[in-house]
């Protein structure tokens, strides 16, 4: 556990002025002096990713400058695990116990009457821009950013639409910007982000003369990986022998890395260097992309020290440390002392305060995070020392994780078991302490009580600017059903198996069509498209229901369950009931129930023989015991 041992520049200083502290008060912010804010957001780069934490492979010169220049945090946290939950925690200063937007489905909106932080720096004559990938909510929603404080957001507000990076257009402020020669996907001529970041730096100089908050939840390095050939980051690594996929991440980090530096250089040219706080993180827990046999914490190991091997549990997605610990660093030149190393315990509701106090704003009542300053600027300059959180707690799609100094107590599913870990002796978490200390465990669940409170969603006026957006990930064509392939991708036990040529879907309890998961993927022969529930809009909860009309009577033997064979999960089923009859509209009690296993190889259920025409499959739970569950090929077995 080498790397973690730490040092702190910071309280070394400040011990040695200990005693001037009484006689300082908090630095007045008069309007002359106010401030700008930069946050500058990486969408899904790991811990242990920047190049100053020692990665092997990805180069990132000017975040690392940044690091040494000012400071960098080993417990910064995320607000939660998945993109749009994170941001709402950022944005409105709560966690995810009191958040509105808890689901990940892209467009679930922040409520009409919510501050921000933009709102909240508004009546101090804040110029207030977003630029990137907004996730609080769609087009047509209570949750757009123009509705929240900013005065000009450009990029996506869809976390779907967000994808592409040639989209034919993105949104300013819900009006679409056409993006030339763009045809979704990876297909075009106008490399989004390019013109993104063009925008905010257009917003920084615009704004020079006032004091200005420039928010930059970027979209690299996530998405669909793709970096312009000629972009300079590219030829970095375009000759390594690594997946192409691999290679055109880490060119994505490093060009976002130079424009970093741009940022910075703009601060100078303009000469505001003195007058900005500038941070950078990540958004998420890293997601151990292009994982292999040989490579099980991914290619660029966003989650394993590089040098001492020691590993985060879990990545992106669920609330281990993997899924919430992100890089982070901060610079205020003259304010924060260069190289400072800090293991201060904060996470995204803490900005909202942190930006308050640095500005003189004043936040909103209900929030749940605590200012940072102290621990940036020092407790002197502060003028009061810096507050520590009696806990910090996380929810997420039936996951609960709370955090009170080095016990982090966490229930990784739905109904599940809790866990309890000392994160001091014990930051991979892999000895549970639940039965050894049952009072702390007891304390931590206290918490988690006290902080959950239920959702309460913005709404949409209309969905339909939301599913076009939507739809322009894809280039805006309106949805294309697969046809049916005999393909010898299919890797479905076929022995034994009917022959789908003549099947139909009669009916489905929901689909996820705003991301082409049609309840027809799930019998169209093909593995690679999936059936997926709905979770936007509205999550539907179980039991999920596809009812088959297999076009003749057969003497049925069973059926085959194929999760999914792709890198995802996103819900699998686990109990499934399994009925057939001579009627799509009434079925008798099932013919077999069954508990699946979560694993990417079909499953067979064989049952008594039972002739009928038509097939039920009920899905009644989901391996993490969440709502949602895809499903990416149906067999049937019989004569
Ligand atoms: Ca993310
Ligand atoms: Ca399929």
């Amino acid at each position: 556990m080498q790397y973690q041992l730490r040092f702190h520049v910071m309280g070394l200083f400040l011990l040695s002025f200990a005693s001037h502290a009484t006689a300082q008060t908090t630095r007045p912010v008069t309007p002359a002096t106010r401030p700008n804010v930069i946050y500058i957001m990486a969408d899904e780069l790991g811990y242990f990713e920047p190049s100053y934490m020692g990665n092997p492979i990805i180069q990132t010169p000017n975040i690392d400058r940044m690091a040494a220049e000012g400071i960098r945090f080993t417990q910064g946290l995320a607000g939660s695990s998945v993109c749009a939950p994170t941001r709402c925690c950022f944005l409105t200063g709560k966690h995810s116990g009191h958040t509105s937007v808890r689901s990940n489905g892209g467009g679930t909106p922040l409520r009409a009457d919510e501050e921000t932080i933009a709102s909240m720096l508004k009546p101090l004559g804040y110029a207030t821009g977003g630029f990137g990938k907004w996730g609080c909510g769609g087009r047509g929603s209570t949750g757009v950013p123009e509705k929240h404080g900013f005065d000009v957001f450009v990029g996506y507000y869809d976390q779907v639409h967000a994808h592409s990076y040639y989209p034919p257009y993105i949104l300013r402020n819900s009006e679409e910007m056409p993006l030339a020669g763009n045809h979704g996907n990876s297909n075009g001529d106008t490399y989004s982000h390019y013109v993104i970041m063009d925008e905010a730096t257009k917003f920084i100089r615009e704004h020079k003369d006032q004091p200005f908050f420039a928010y930059l939840p970027v979209t690299p390095p996530h998405g669909i990986f793709d970096i312009p050939d000629d972009d300079p980051a590219w030829a970095i690594y375009k000759e390594l022998a690594l997946p192409e996929q691999a290679k055109r991440y880490a060119a994505m980090v490093t060009m976002l890395d130079r424009q970093v530096g741009e940022v910075l250089g703009l601060l100078k040219e303009l000469g505001l260097d003195e007058n900005t706080l500038v941070f950078f993180s990540g958004d998420n827990g890293g997601a151990d992309y292009f994982a292999s046999k040989e490579q099980p914490r991914g290619v660029h190991g966003a989650n394993k020290h590089p040098t001492t091997g020691v590993e985060f549990r879990g990545k992106k997605g669920n609330l281990y440390e993997g899924g919430l610990r992100i890089p982070v660093v901060a610079r205020w030149p003259g304010k924060i002392e260069p190289g400072t190393v800090s293991d201060l315990l904060w996470y995204f509701p803490d900005v909202l305060p942190t930006i308050a106090e640095v500005t003189g704003a004043t936040a909103p009542a209900d929030i749940d995070g605590i200012s940072i300053l102290p621990e940036l600027i020092g407790e002197n300059a502060a003028g009061h020392p810096q507050t520590k959180h009696e806990y910090l707690y996380w929810e997420i799609g039936g996951q609960t994780a709370v955090r009170m100094g080095n016990w982090k107590a966490i229930q990784p599913k739905k109904e599940g078991d809790w866990e309890l870990y000392d994160l001091d002796r014990d930051v991979s978490e892999s000895m549970n302490l639940a039965e050894a200390n049952p009072s702390m465990l007891a304390k931590l669940k206290g918490f988690a009580e006290q902080a959950h409170t239920p959702v309460v969603e913005g709404t949409f006026e209309s969905r339909e600017l939301h599913e076009r957006d939507r739809a322009a990930k894809f280039g805006g064509k309106p949805p294309v059903k697969k046809t049916r392939k005999n393909k010898s991708t299919m890797t479905m036990p076929t022995k034994g198996m009917l022959s789908n040529k003549d099947w139909s879907v009669v009916r489905f309890s929901s689909e996820n069509a705003g991301n082409r998961k049609f309840a027809g993927n799930a019998i169209d022969g093909d593995p690679e498209t999936l059936w997926h529930t709905k979770f936007s809009g509205g999550i539907t909860p179980p039991p999920h229901e596809l009812v088959i009309d297999l076009g003749a009577v057969y003497r049925i033997e069973g059926f085959v369950y194929l999760a999914r064979q792709d890198g995802g999960w996103n819900g699998a089923i686990k109990n499934i009931e399994f009925g057939v009859s001579d009627s799509a509209d009434h079925f008798a009690d099932p013919v077999v129930k069954a508990e699946l296993a979560k694993t990417r190889t079909p499953q067979t259920i064989p049952c008594d023989p039972v002739k009928g025409r038509y097939v039920l499959l009920r899905a009644t739970s989901e391996q993490d015991g969440r709502d949602f569950a895809t499903v990416a090929e149906l067999g049937v077995i019989g004569n």
